[in-house]
């Protein structure tokens, strides 16, 4: 085992202020693929907040070879390390450093720093990335204007800013906003741009570039949009001005996440740019619109106002995602973006918090930052800003961004800043909201229900489980939105009542007895246990006026019938009640009719303290969906033809709803007819490619899919997103018994480039994380599958590598014999010889 002295652990507690703090820095890049040189010039300042004493000069640098370094022209020999460099009795008034390294893109696979991705050069800095480029305090407190020279060969040769100066093989940039060094970016290659322009609300011109390469410019109108859209958005909605003359998004191949904020230089993964109707799904449209404004807000909330530290990192990105939450809600359905968030939430961040990986919104330690790019941090740190948003109310939560912004831009700050800023603008105490940062593990709220002369009383108890190195945890405020409603669904009370007591009682004088609609919208990140009758889940699917909730009843219903012997014709009835209700938006009745998926069926058999056994949770959900298809009778084929959406395609309106309605009634129909006859139609007429995907998911699980997989292959061999589809789908749908062999043979595939992070998860992620009963399959050949490539790629791509690890997380809650299985091959990896300092956390949480 790795010991803590070779991956050490920093802490939240030990943080202390930068000694120097830099005025200005300029860099010179001289590109080539594997011999860059980088010139530096730093002009350092004592951090007035470090009056104590004399501090030597100590920069982070890592993978490089300095060429020669200066201090006040001085030449100058550090000490130097695997990590970075110190230089002893520099002036402590303030000096210039000047140092020149090399570094080699060429061979940088890790996609972290300065790096190669098809002949194009590119960058990523967050976390700590920078070190990677040039030695430097790379630490998000240290924030200051860039200046920036490229020299090379390319056409085109972009950073953070505005353009300055050009000529030819170089080009000159400034940033005049102060930034931290994670949001550095270079590019520069052979790319095109579509360009267009958005006048801000004071009337400024701003010109809007998206770079991509030759052949690609087709592909970005639906990128644009939804730029101009979040532009605007984040002007109505929070006042917020862009505050540069050009905004730039690059498209690059080779990425390890969705996008990055770099300032004025968004650097994308293709995939979350580039769409048309043949080659994107109406889901690849939704996420291309949110990850757009998810970047670009970040220009506000993550690069005008940064974070103090990593440990902060939910400060931009939970903020950030419930902005594009809340923007994808404005653009499209507020209902049903909201339960499409939590189905999210409860898939991805509390099976993170049940398990070895749980870890608090802000993380008290680390050994690897990256490994810290959580559904926690994002997607429960976005659930407690909207927490916040529910107490304080529209009108207190713009009082608060409002003040926010104007007391704290361009600096870095912390969670304690957020807070205050709600405390003073709406004169709320958060001190007990602030344990929802530090306390990890979803809270549980048991209901009891009283019902006496007259008086209806709901009791809530509250408990925080232990969590790996937390116990003993306090109560948090959990803001419960509720109505109560009469035998005929009409509305007798409703508010939102905060709770914060261990234990506390609400009460109503009412003239009967009512029917409690509790936690509507969900409005905390909290698990409801409550006794809930199948009369009563009926009577909410069919009448409750709030969506989520009303959906809600449904799913709980599905989870019954998957789970117990319960009898399902309530189900079926309310759901061909539902189906048939042309009241609902077609959307609604696709999201309330999908089954759990099965980690959701899974988590559920889990927090009742049972075994989750993942073959039969996949079987029984097979069963329950052939009974739910014919108890939908005549409706099913009815409302199937009715959700045709004739001419051209459109990503946006009534259709993408419609569509997945159609989509989801498909696989009903394909439940009860094995030959899958309307499958093969909508597969051989669709003219998008959402009908496309739709249509062969359902073929590969029918084992009816080789001349479809065929042609499609055919049609798209040279589109590497369109292909990553292809991989995917048949690593997901394929039924578990072949699952392990069709992965191998998609490694096989000559087009199988596992360095590419989006090919490694549309093939080696995608089946352990989407494909359970085929990754846990009884024969552990799931599992050896998963550790071989996990120890493939780690040497190559260790933040990918890490990522996708966390389909081991949920071992614990599986039967012994797979334990048995997991526990070597586990074991196995954290042996390896080399493992990275990401996988050797990781894993040995996993572990633990
Ligand atoms: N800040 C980006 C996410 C991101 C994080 C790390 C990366 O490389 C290690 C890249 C992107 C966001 O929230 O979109
Ligand atoms: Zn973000």
């Amino acid at each position: 085992m790795r010991t803590d002295t070779q991956h050490p652990v920093t802490r939240l507690a030990a943080y202390s202020p930068p000694a120097w703090l830099v005025e200005r820095v300029s860099l010179t890049f001289s590109l080539k693929a594997e011999a860059t040189r980088v010139a530096s010039e730093i002009v350092f300042v004592p951090n007035p907040a470090r009056a104590d004493g004399d501090h030597p000069l100590e920069l982070d640098g890592e993978q490089l070879t300095l060429m020669a370094a200066w201090i006040d022209g001085q030449d100058v020999t550090p000490d130097i390390t695997a990590t970075g460099l110190t230089v002893q009795n520099v002036p402590q008034g303030g000096f210039t450093w000047t140092a020149e390294v090399e570094i080699n893109p060429a061979a940088n696979t890790a996609l972290e720093g300065l790096y190669m991705s098809n002949a194009m050069y590119c960058t990523q800095c967050e976390a700590e990335g920078f070190r990677k480029i040039t030695y430097y305090p790379d630490r998000p407190d240290v924030m200051a204007p860039f200046t920036v020279r490229i020299e090379g060969d390319l056409p085109v040769m972009l950073s953070n800013g505005n353009p300055t100066a050009q000529g030819d093989g170089w080009a000159e940039w400034h940033d005049p906003w102060p930034k931290p060094a994670y949001l550095f970016a270079l590019v520069a290659g052979e790319l095109v741009s579509v360009d267009d322009t958005f006048t801000t609300m004071s009337g400024r011109k701003v010109d809007l570039k998206i770079y991509v390469r030759p052949g690609d410019e087709g592909k970005c109108a639906y990128a644009m949009d939804a730029l101009k859209r979040s532009m605007r958005w984040d002007e109505t909605e929070y006042g917020r001005e862009y505050d540069l003359d050009l905004f730039m998004i690059v498209a690059v191949d080779d990425f390890n996440m969705g996008a990055m904020e770099n300032k004025g230089l968004n650097i994308f993964n293709s995939r979350y740019v580039l769409a048309t109707p043949d080659t994107a799904t109406d889901l690849d449209f939704e996420r291309i619109e949110a990850i757009i404004a998810h970047e670009y807000f970040h220009n506000w909330t993550g690069n005008r106002i940064t974070c103090r530290d990593w440990f902060q990192l939910c400060l931009k990105e939970g903020l950030t995602v419930f902005r594009d939450q809340r923007f994808t809600g404005d653009m499209r359905s507020e209902p049903v973006k909201r339960i499409d968030d939590v189905k999210m939430l409860r898939a991805r961040q509390f099976r993170e918090d049940s398990g070895p990986l749980a870890h608090p919104v802000r993380p008290a330690e680390y050994v690897e930052i990256n490994n810290f790019y959580t559904a926690t941090v994002y997607e429960k740190g976005a659930e407690l800003i909207r927490m916040l948003w529910l107490m304080v109310g529209p009108q207190g939560y713009r009082r608060g961004t409002d003040l926010y912004f104007e007391r704290h831009d361009g600096q870095a700050c912390t969670i304690e800043d957020w807070l205050k800023v709600f405390e003073d603008a709406c004169d709320i105490d958060l001190s007990q909201f602030a344990l929802w940062y530090a306390q990890a593990g979803t809270p549980r709220v048991d209901v009891a229900e009283a019902w006496e002369d007259g008086r209806y009383t709901l009791t809530f108890t509250q408990t925080v489980p232990d969590t790996p190195g937390q116990t003993d945890k306090k109560p948090v405020p959990i803001p419960m939105a509720y109505g109560l409603l009469d035998k005929t669904g009409a509305e007798v009370a409703q508010g939102l009542h905060v709770l914060t007591q261990p234990q506390e009682s609400l009460s109503f004088d009412l003239a009967e007895r009512p029917v409690p609609s509790l936690l509507r919208g969900f409005s905390a990140p909290v698990t409801l246990a409550r006794d809930v009758s199948a009369a009563e889940q009926a009577f909410l699917l069919a009448h409750d006026s709030d969506p989520f909730n009303r959906w809600e009843a449904g799913r709980a219903m599905m989870l019954e019938a998957l789970t117990s012997d319960r009898d399902n014709a309530a189900l079926g009835a309310g759901l061909q009640a539902v189906l048939t209700d042309e009241t609902l938006d077609p959307a609604f009745r696709a999201l309330t009719l999908t089954l759990p998926s099965e980690e959701e069926i899974a988590a559920h058999v889990a927090g009742r303290g049972q075994v989750v056994d993942p073959s039969a949770i996949h079987d029984r959900r097979a069963v329950v969906e052939h009974t739910i298809a014919t108890a939908l009778g005549d409706a099913l084929p009815a409302v199937y033809a009715a959700m045709r959406v004739d001419g051209p395609y459109s990503p946006d309106g009534a259709a993408p709803g419609q569509r997945a309605l159609r989509a989801r009634l498909l696989a009903y129909l394909t439940r009860l007819d094995r030959q899958a006859v309307e499958a093969k139609a909508m597969f051989d007429t669709a003219n998008n490619m959402t009908e496309t995907m739709a249509a062969l998911a359902l073929l590969v699980s029918a084992g009816q899919a080789q001349d479809a997989l065929a042609a499609f292959e055919t049609k798209w061999a040279t589109d590497a997103l369109v292909m990553d589809k292809w991989f995917t789908v048949q690593a997901v749908a394929t039924p578990p018994a072949q699952a392990v062999a069709t992965v191998k043979t998609l490694t096989q595939h000559a087009a199988f480039n596992w360095k590419n992070p989006n090919r490694f998860r549309a093939v080696i992620g995608a089946f352990a994380v989407a494909n359970p009963a085929g990754f846990h399959r009884a024969d552990g050949s799931g599992y050896t599958l998963l550790a071989d490539w996990l120890l493939t790629l780690d040497p190559v791509n260790p933040q990918t590598t890490a990522r996708v690890a966390g389909a081991f997380e949920t071992w614990r809650r599986l039967d012994r014999a797979r334990q048995a299985l997991i526990g070597p091959e586990l074991e196995r990896i954290a042996s390896a010889p080399t493992l990275s300092r990401d996988m050797t956390e990781i894993i040995g949480r996993i572990r633990a």
